[in-house]
């Protein structure tokens, strides 16, 4: 952890994602600046989330989303602060959100640029009524054509073309966590200065000490799944020795496994007959999570493989999504090979 109370060790995040910059030569300083103006909206949403329990915008609109969800306030002005401080820039070609049906094209009175950027604006957002962390997830693709409208196809890319990824994660304070291909790296919001700082230097999953998944849907899960929680709970020759923890918000699970190590599921179930996939999607928020994962040590996978090769048919698809250390998400792979297949 880096010693904020001396100056000469303070790393802003600006300071941060430019020196970044140098690993790429090439670089024109767009996707720097794209991280930056996410930043910025983790900023604005944290204002709002530390006053949810105060202000006017708590409560639910009469809106139902895509996924068939109620639209809470919190959810929206998420979605239009990531909107706002990033459609104007002429650095994005076009945004995709889990809150809207279809991909949102730059308005044409601005300029058009070269990125994609993929983002779930409030995950966790059932939690906020309950003073809970929530958090932002977001991806940046490189857009597949030099030039011309952009289509839906181009945000279908599998996320090994992800150029940066990362989360804002809302609770006890607010941090951002990123990686653009050279490590991950985690940074908090400092609320007297206003910025964030560096914190978490490269981020590297340690040995598993929790295992995050919601048991209220056991009776749901395949065989190879059921076995692999027996597993994470040390039955028959399994691991010992691991907590679980679950608080039902990805970023937050995800996070906290990232920094304690362990694992966090959401498997593909029988629950829900129209979402045999789970409940997570895979462009907003598994692929996002899966390129930080595999940047720390650590690996995601849909039970059969990397998530990072799945390549998406639609904007909203689902995926079962295992995620944390590498040895435990190959081990569900292993039982779900032998015993589902
Ligand atoms: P909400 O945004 O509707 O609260 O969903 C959060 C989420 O997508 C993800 O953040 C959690 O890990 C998962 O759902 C929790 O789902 P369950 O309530 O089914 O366990």
């Amino acid at each position: 952890m880096a010693d904020h109370d001396n100056p000469s060790s303070i790393i802003t995040i600006e300071r941060h994602i430019l020196e970044e910059q140098a690993f790429h030569p090439e670089a024109t300083g767009t996707l720097t600046n794209i991280l930056y103006d996410l930043a910025l909206a983790g900023k604005v949403i944290a204002s709002k989330t530390t006053r949810a329990g105060l202000a006017e915008i708590l409560g639910r609109t009469e809106d139902i989303n895509v996924q068939g969800e109620t639209v809470l306030k919190l959810d929206r002005f998420a979605d239009l602060t990531v909107q706002r401080l990033t459609d104007h820039t002429g650095r994005l070609a076009g945004l995709a959100s889990e809150e809207n049906a279809e991909f949102m094209p730059i308005p044409d009175k601005y300029p058009m640029g070269k990125y994609l950027l993929v983002f779930d604006p409030l995950d966790g957002s059932s939690n906020v009524d309950f003073n809970m962390p929530v958090g932002t997830i977001f991806g940046v693709y490189r857009r597949l054509r030099e030039s011309g409208p952009v289509s839906t196809e181009e945000f279908l890319q599998p996320g090994r073309n992800l150029v940066a990824s990362g989360y804002i994660a809302y609770g006890t304070s607010t941090i951002f966590v990123y990686t653009a291909g050279h490590g991950v790296h985690g940074f908090t919001l400092d609320p007297h200065v206003g910025e964030f700082l560096l914190s978490h230097p490269n981020i590297e999953i340690p040995r598993a000490k929790y295992f995050s998944v919601n048991l209220g849907y056991q009776m749901y899960w395949s065989l190879g799944v059921q076995r692999y929680t027996e597993y994470l709970q040390g039955h028959g020759g399994g691991i010992k020795g691991l907590s679980l923890r679950y608080i039902g918000t990805l970023v937050s699970d995800f996070h906290r496994n990232l920094l304690a190590g362990g694992v966090f599921y959401y498997p593909a179930d029988s629950k829900d007959p129209n979402s045999p996939s789970g409940k997570l999607r895979l462009l907003y928020e598994a692929a996002p999570l899966a390129f930080i994962a595999e940047q720390a040590g650590g690996y995601a996978s849909d039970g059969t493989g990397s998530i990072l090769d799945i390549e998406p048919t639609s904007l909203h698809q689902r995926t079962p999504l295992f995620i944390g250390n590498k040895e435990l998400v190959e081990k569900v792979e292993e039982l779900i090979r032998g015993l589902d297949s």
